[in-house]
């Protein structure tokens, strides 16, 4: 949407008259205006008004909301600017465009910092020259290195995310990984995408991936591991539903050579974090012992940008997310302790909410803001659990705990002291918020008396 002055204006007396005209003169309808401009709305996904057609009362909602949200940055670029629009602030580096400096439009109409352009902000490229500076005083290097080679294959597996609809990358491969499971076109790009950023950098030896069977050794003297699920909840691709890549990484031992090698608990990941693709590629990164950080990728400049400093997990919330489809198989500490939550006992006791996308990162991730548990139980189906320790429960599991949750296992042991015997190892797992992960202890803890 862009609002132009002087622009010829439709004047509409009806929104009947608007309708037909296809065009908006929201001055009419809407005391807000901006330098006493009228506006016209040039956004035809906004100003398609068949699908106000019985709804001109919405319309006028949305017109509102949308020039709420859009109106003093758009509007100003439009206009000339004067030295007078202009005011630095000397603390946060960030230059105000217009407005009275009250957060006001100056038609009393309060607007949100939409009208602050950041100049000083952090992108990922110097979060990790900030963070090598600060605790390593002898880095050498390599692992921010290696993360910016990360970033390179998140940038990279996103832009075909975004494009898949439109360079037919959707549907399957036709062929399948170690697990079995069909693989979808993406998945495979995204595996080698992943792995060829890995590669490329030189400070990568091994590599683990869900796509691949075997352990990728890669040639030269690279210290780190670095194990992932390249296109996590791959099985949502087709329908636009987010996705996203899980990943760990090992600083290895000197003379590891073989797959047994990098059988170790999360305890000993240097970093770990995972991206989501969704609305906007989002990446959720944390080193050991350190913050989790989120940050966003803004797709006009290729740069994350930390958006999210030291995200902390809320301590409860009554949200649960399962695959409730399994609970026939489900054991009876896990049918025990679902049912606590959905069937509570008491006068003011409220069920839970049920919230499933079936996507771990997605689901991890509205855990991670909202608080709140994910789980997938092993059960009598599949013993061992569904996901794979190495790369996606380990990972996840240092997100959590550094955010301020817990993870743990079926048996109520701690998710990141699991060691697996093999590289595609799986578990069950519970996560999230620390008091609810508490509750899921209590009751399998009842169980083992
Ligand atoms: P997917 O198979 O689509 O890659 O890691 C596997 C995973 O998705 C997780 O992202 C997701 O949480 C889970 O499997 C979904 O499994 P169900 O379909 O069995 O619920």
């Amino acid at each position: 949407m862009w609002a132009h002055h002087g622009a010829p204006l439709v004047r509409s007396t009806s929104i009947q008259e608007v309708k037909s005209s296809g065009l908006a003169t929201i001055s009419r309808w809407n005391p807000l205006k901006y330098d006493s401009a009228p506006l016209r709305i040039h956004d035809p996904s906004f100003v398609h008004f068949k699908s106000y057609s019985h709804s001109p009362l919405r319309f006028l909602f949305d017109s509102i909301r949308y020039i709420k949200v859009h109106l003093p940055t758009n509007c100003r670029t439009l206009s000339p600017i004067t030295s007078s629009d202009i005011t630095t602030s000397p603390h946060k580096n960030n230059i105000t465009m217009g407005g009275n400096g009250n957060g006001s439009n100056g038609n009393g109409f309060s607007v949100d910092s939409g009208t602050e352009v950041q100049t000083d902000f952090i992108t990922l490229t110097r979060f990790l020259t900030e963070e090598q500076a600060r605790l390593h005083e002898h880095a050498t290097g390599d692992f921010t290195l290696l993360c910016h080679a990360l970033q390179l294959s998140f940038k990279t597996i996103a832009y075909f995310i975004r494009r898949a609809s439109l360079r037919n990358l959707m549907g399957l491969a036709g062929s399948t990984n170690d697990s079995g499971d069909s693989q979808k076109k993406l998945d495979v790009i995204g595996n080698d995408i992943f792995i060829n950023a890995m590669k490329g950098c030189g400070k990568v030896k091994f590599v683990v991936s869900e796509e691949e069977e075997e352990l990728i050794t890669f040639p030269g003297d690279g210290k780190y591991a670095v194990v992932c699920d390249p296109i996590d909840g791959s099985s949502n691709l087709d329908a636009g539903v987010s996705v996203g890549t899980i990943f760990g990484i090992f600083k290895l031992a000197d003379g590891a050579s073989k797959a047994e090698d990098i059988c170790l608990p999360g305890t000993e990941m240097v970093a770990s974090g995972f991206t989501m693709y969704g609305a906007s590629a989002n990446l959720v990164l944390t080193m050991k012992g350190g913050a989790v950080n989120g940050f966003t990728l803004d797709t006009a400049l290729g740069e994350f940008i930390l958006t999210h400093p030291d995200m902390r997990i809320p301590h409860s919330r009554s949200i649960y997310s399962v695959n409730e489809g399994n609970s026939l198989y489900w054991t009876e500490p896990v049918r025990k302790y679902f049912d606590s939550i959905k069937y509570p006992e008491g006068p003011d006791a409220k069920p839970y909410s049920a919230r499933y996308i079936g996507s771990m990162v997605a689901d991890a991730y509205r855990t991670l803001c909202y608080g709140g548990l994910f789980a997938y139980p092993a059960d009598k189906k599949s013993p061992k659990g569904k996901l794979r320790i190495l790369y996606e429960c380990a990972p996840m599991a240092m997100v959590m705990e550094n955010a301020g949750g817990m993870a743990i296992t079926d048996s109520g042991s701690r998710m990141l002291e699991v060691v697996p015997e093999k590289i595609h190892d799986r578990s069950g797992i519970y996560m999230g918020s620390k008091g609810e992960i508490e509750k899921v202890l209590k009751v399998f803890n009842e169980y083992q008396k």
